[in-house]
């Protein structure tokens, strides 16, 4: 790995001169891309952040205060398997494509344009809240996710570079130019279109839009396309840090909740300037649900075809099943027909993507009993949940229905009614708002939120993670 270099890979850019020229005209719009639309503030200031310096397995991190516009944004793929073979679909166990299939192209493109597409819009929606971070070790966390996302971004362009000549140089740059949120040119998936405005937003954006992002990557890792499953493989060591952050973060918000609810006599956390558990399900509530629309819909000949074509797998396709054509069997859904719940029976291929929304929601289930022993610990009786899978949904078969949190059919009026009980209002909404003030001191944290339970690469809690200059 050479980290001298303009652009660090282990990718051998200098002995392909085409591609590094290509890669380097890009490369001054992302840093304006960065600066307009990244970090707010803190630009200058120096970060103690870790770099991928190298794919292997110990000590692929480096860390060291960097200045953001300088970091390092590298592109590194995992190191290739020996004689790897095509996971899955009708092309099964034939060598992996080391160039992208002509028949697959645009299907390849359209999936590599989504990816990318999501890593710069997640650093857009987050770019202000470096404004009102709660703590210090926060503030850098989130940078620290800014820069990986940045980094991902980086990982995409280079397969649109490498492998899709002039039209992947298109995508490229259009890349670079739509927005999170903007009117007229919006980024492609609706999640990453939603503001993260504060901080109990960002924790469960983390915890729940990144692990959409960690089983996309896990299906796209099982691609016959070997670039991009060694790219994604790579990406998923990135993924785990803010899946970290988004985890922990939400457990110290509950944590706090508990210790100033046992502070109070009514037991009323916002009383004494914290976020209560019950504003802590309604956040839950509506970023659970909107991250089960990332996986696009229930029954869908797109997932179809992507399996079928070898493109992208199952989490941990090679693993978990045995049978990688999919040909037979079904799975069993539940959907709702003239204000009925019926069970209808999808063949096995076109469910692709609830299958995997599968094994998505068992790993948030696994985070969220995590919380609740935090609340049980504290001796508070209270437990928080995930909503069905069919609540609020604005994607798919459920879109446009109307459930209630455990999943039973209602009313568009009964829905109304409960819409604020179920979901953050405007009064929630201005409430965390107000409580958004800016804690840099080192090793202070907001009063709303509990301190983590260490700091970052066996460095204090109150460690200098922010130098500003
Ligand atoms: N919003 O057959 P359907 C991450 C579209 S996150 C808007 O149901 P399909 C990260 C769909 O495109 C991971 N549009 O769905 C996290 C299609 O359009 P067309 C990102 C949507 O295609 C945090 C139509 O609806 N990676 O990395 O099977 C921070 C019908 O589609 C949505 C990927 O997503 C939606 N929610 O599946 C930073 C992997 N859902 O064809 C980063 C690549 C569906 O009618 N993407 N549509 O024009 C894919 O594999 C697929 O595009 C999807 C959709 C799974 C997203
Ligand atoms: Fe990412
Ligand atoms: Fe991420």
């Amino acid at each position: 790995m050479q980290l001298f270099e303009k652009i660090p890979n282990n990718v051998n850019l200098s002995q392909n001169r085409r591609l590094q020229r290509a890669l380097e005209r890009w490369q001054p719009n992302y840093i304006k891309w960065w600066k307009d639309a990244g970090p707010a503030d803190f630009q200058a200031d120096d970060i103690y952040l870790r770099t991928a310096i190298s794919v292997d397995s110990k000590g692929w991190a480096n860390f060291d205060y960097v200045k953001m516009p300088d970091y390092k944004w590298g592109i590194f793929l995992a190191e290739p398997e020996q004689d790897r073979r095509i996971p899955c679909g009708d092309d099964y166990g034939k060598p992996a494509w080391q160039e992208v299939p002509g028949e697959f192209r645009n299907h390849l493109r359209r999936i590599i344009v989504t990816q990318g597409d999501t890593e710069p819009a997640s650093v857009e929606q987050q770019r202000l809240l470096c404004a009102c971070a709660p703590s210090m070790y926060d503030c850098r966390n989130l940078f620290q996710v800014n820069v990986e996302e940045g980094r991902h971004l980086w990982a995409m362009v280079y397969l649109l570079h490498a492998h899709f000549g002039r039209d992947g140089r298109e995508e490229a740059e259009e890349l670079l130019e739509r927005r999170s949120g903007d009117f007229d040119k919006p980024r492609i998936l609706t999640t990453f279109n939603e503001p993260i405005d504060d901080w109990l937003s960002f924790f469960m954006f983390t915890m729940f839009t990144d692990r959409d992002g960690k089983y996309q990557l896990l299906a796209l890792a099982e691609s016959g396309f070997d670039p991009l499953s060694r790219t994604t493989r790579f990406m998923l060591t990135e993924e785990a840090h803010h899946m970290f952050v988004g985890e922990t973060g939400v457990g110290r918000v509950v944590k706090r909740a508990c210790e100033l609810m046992k502070e109070d006599p009514n037991e009323d956390a916002r009383a004494q300037g914290g976020i209560d558990l019950d504003t802590i399900q309604r956040y839950i509530n509506f970023w659970y649900s909107s991250s089960l629309d990332l996986f696009g819909g229930e029954i869908s000949s797109n997932a179809a075809d992507y399996f079928a074509s070898g493109l992208k797998g199952r989490a941990h396709e090679a693993k978990k099943f045995d049978d990688h054509l999919a040909m037979e069997g079904v799975y069993n859904m539940e959907i709702l027909e003239d204000e009925q719940l019926v069970t209808k029976e999808v063949p096995l291929r076109n469910a692709m993507n609830e299958i995997l929304r599968d094994a998505y929601v068992d790993d948030n289930e696994r985070g969220v009993a995590r919380w609740n022993k935090i609340i049980k610990e504290a001796g508070i009786d209270y437990t928080l949940s995930l909503p069905n899978r069919r609540f609020n949904r604005k994607m798919g078969l459920h879109a446009g229905r109307h459930f209630d949190l455990a999943g039973n059919p209602i009313t568009e009026e009964q829905f109304n009614a409960m819409r604020n009980e179920w979901l953050p209002g405007d009064a929630d909404k201005a409430y965390i708002k107000n409580l958004m003030k800016p804690v840099l001191e080192r090793g202070k944290m907001a009063q709303w939120l509990a301190a983590p339970a260490r700091g970052i690469n066996h460095k204090p809690i109150d460690f200098e993670y922010i130098r500003r200059t």
